[in-house]
């Protein structure tokens, strides 16, 4: 059985993944309407994996015995100048949903909850994939900076990004 204090947490993380999946879904339908089409399904996707990491909370809270709720989705307020800084929102985005699973782990240490601290450690290794994704893909860009030929082609590979291929330097070959 479930703590009062663990289930209010990690609905409120549920909440959190819930919002993230809303801001990516604004990320992709921006890109979207300047043509970013690469970039477009980058989000839809993050999109989608972040309802996968709400619904996986879900379920975890209901299985023992707590009761999971649907959350409350924020309109994401935030519009885009360009593909930076889209990107750099996604980084400071993933930060601070770092910062939030911390805490959780934290909370669980000290109230004894093992077994939620050792489910957590699947998103802790989660955001660790997802800042350094972040990082990588914003280092490609500023090297780029505004060469159009090297945005068609950033679009266009987008999606085969990885954080070892987004850290070497042939993006455009
Ligand atoms: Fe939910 O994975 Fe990052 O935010």
């Amino acid at each position: 059985m479930i703590g009062n204090e663990i289930e209010a947490a990690l609905n409120k993380q549920i909440s959190a993944e819930a919002n993230s999946s809303h801001l990516y879904l604004a990320m992709a339908s921006w890109a979207e309407t300047r043509g970013f089409e690469g970039v477009s399904n980058f989000f839809y996707s993050q999109s989608d994996e972040e309802r996968q990491h709400m619904l996986k909370l879900v379920r975890y809270v209901n299985e023992r015995g707590g009761h999971a709720k649907a959350p409350a989705i924020n309109e994401p307020s935030k519009m885009f100048d360009c593909l930076t800084h889209v990107f750099q929102n996604f980084l400071d985005h993933e930060v601070k949903v770092s910062a939030l699973i911390n805490d959780l782990v934290h909370l669980c240490h000290e109230k004894r909850d093992y077994t939620t601290q050792n489910f957590l450690q699947w998103y802790v290794a989660e955001q660790i994939e997802e800042e350094a994704l972040a990082r990588t893909i914003l280092d490609k860009l500023k090297l780029i900076g505004d060469d159009k030929g090297g945005l068609y082609l950033f679009d266009r590979d987008v999606n085969q990004l990885t954080v070892t291929s987004a850290a070497a330097p042939d993006i455009n070959a």
